[in-house]
């Protein structure tokens, strides 16, 4: 037996921490180092990829943000195909769809009966239909995650801006479709927050929606003004060089987390998310707290959200898309690309054509490793095959917790690259700082590229590199490294 069981067993699954006052740097460091994701937040991890479905009144207005005015006879999509929607984005290799269930507009693509501002008042199927539950029904056909956007900001509703009323109201929304459909595995709620028809401002019961979440869908990850999942920062899809999972909480409250299960219920989004580095040494020094909080980068195929005829040739090309998987998968992040359907409520063929494009791309780059069958050795180390295998849950760690390692890997002949892919086991925790990736030229190693945190996945791109002895070095770690793939490829 190696050291690898009693690490495992001596893990504890947990998702937070709190920080006493006085506590030093380096006791801060080891706890962020054993912070690991909630079973449904490595599950969300692990997706790598989902959709974004824009879809409502704004579809047929030519708006982003519609006013909550709309008459809604517009909405007549007269061939809709959710089955369709659900195909394309799988067979481009997306396993979870989110569908936006109420924008801003208040507009609700399910017969809600608690207002007249939805589909049961328009044409499309004499006001019998149900988006929500066409989606939810071709993801479950289709095998795939689904997941619902709610919007807090409702600008049809009266209610918005009284208090409790809305949030009731809100509530009320939230059960329907908690309930109605299945199961749902993501939560999405929008921070955009404008004024009530009183010119009030809503305040929102967050606490209260969380508990409904957890109580009606366990499994289900809130994701954006919610506790598991954090938005990156920005709407392009590129996520940060230094991405941590585990960041600062301040506002963690010592008598909600001791009251057990909901632990995670007491923390809410907070701060900047837009920094540059939000859980390094620096950031968490002084933290009062700090919990597992991964980002998911969001952007949408076409400029807008919402689909817009104007835009049928501004598709993303699949190498744009390839640069975004680089720069949002490739950094430690869950990307949800959108994809808006059209007025006919189809995915349109160009969207569709760019999708297959990306899907071939990422094939033709990510088949086998080259590290394949290669022979790896570090003189601190345990289980070095254990990081070229193609299995996530096996992993290279170090001996007595060492956090620095230089692992040399032979191939088995020389060969061309030029991505390497890096993953460490999450499920441990994520604890590198930096790394130096270097290639064997015959006569001195030279590097090929670096990086500072690898997090579920890094993926780096550099110059093409022929050779057949490369190493990895682990240069800084928050404890000892728990890497589970160490992959090198060539792009086509
Ligand atoms: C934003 C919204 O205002 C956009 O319309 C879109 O839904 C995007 C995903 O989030 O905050």
């Amino acid at each position: 037996m190696t050291g690898i069981s009693t690490l495992a067993l001596g893990q504890s699954a947990h998702n937070y921490v709190t920080i006493s006052p006085g506590e030093s740097e380096q006791a801060i460091i080891a706890k962020a180092a054993n912070i690991t994701p909630s079973p449904r937040q490595l599950r969300w991890q692990q997706l790598e990829l989902t959709a974004f479905f824009h879809f409502g009144i704004n579809t047929f207005t030519g708006n982003e943000w519609g006013t909550g005015k709309e008459d809604t006879k517009l909405f007549n999509p007269t061939r809709l195909d959710a089955r369709q929607w659900v195909r394309s984005v799988k067979d481009a290799g997306i396993k979870q769809v989110i569908i936006t269930a109420k924008h801003h507009d208040g507009f609700c693509l399910w017969p809600s009966k608690y207002t007249e501002h939805s589909v049961k008042n328009s044409p499309w199927k004499n006001g019998k239909g149900d988006v929500v539950k066409e989606v939810a029904d071709a993801c479950k056909e289709y095998h795939i995650g689904f997941g619902v956007y709610l919007s807090p900001w409702d600008r049809n509703s009266p209610l918005y801006g009284s208090g409790d009323d809305y949030n009731n109201y809100f509530v009320n929304q939230l059960t329907e479709l908690l309930t109605q459909y299945g199961r749902v595995d993501e939560v999405w709620f929008d921070g955009a927050n404008g004024e009530g028809p009183n010119g009030k401002k809503q305040v929102y019961d967050f606490d209260r929606w969380y508990k409904l979440i957890r109580k009606l869908q366990p499994s289900a990850v809130i994701a954006i003004m919610g506790p598991d999942v954090r938005w990156v920062g920005t709407e392009s899809g590129y996520g940060r060089e230094t991405e941590w999972s585990v960041v600062p909480a301040n506002n963690l409250n010592q008598e909600q987390i001791e009251a057990g299960s909901q632990h995670d219920l007491a923390f809410k989004p907070q701060g900047d998310m837009t920094g540059s580095n939000l859980g390094g040494r620096e950031r968490i020094r002084n933290a009062k707290g700090l919990v597992w909080y991964p980002a998911e980068a969001d952007v949408s195929i076409r400029p807008g959200w919402f689909f817009h005829d104007s835009q049928n040739d501004k598709v993303k090309s699949p190498e744009k898309l390839m640069d975004i998987y680089y720069s949002s998968v490739g950094k430690n992040c869950v990307l949800l690309l959108n994809i808006p359907p059209d007025k006919d409520g189809l995915i349109n063929e160009n969207d569709i054509k760019s999708l297959n494009g990306w899907k071939k791309l990422r094939d033709d780059t990510f088949g086998t490793s080259l590290l394949k069958g290669a022979s790896a050795e570090c003189n601190n180390g345990v289980n070095m095959q254990q990081a070229l295998d193609d299995k996530y849950a096996t992993y290279f760690t170090t001996r007595d917790k060492d956090s620095t390692a230089t692992i040399t890997m032979q191939l088995k002949k020389s060969a061309t690259f030029d991505v390497l892919s890096l993953q460490e086991n999450i499920a441990i925790g994520q604890r590198v700082e930096k790394f130096v990736f270097e290639y064997w030229d015959g006569q001195t190693w030279k590097q090929a590229t670096e990086g500072t945190t690898i997090g579920y996945k890094r993926l780096l791109r550099f110059p093409a590199v022929t050779a057949q002895k490369v190493r990895l070095k682990i240069e800084s770690s928050r404890l000892n490294p728990a890497i589970s793939t160490i992959a090198l490829y060539k792009q086509p």
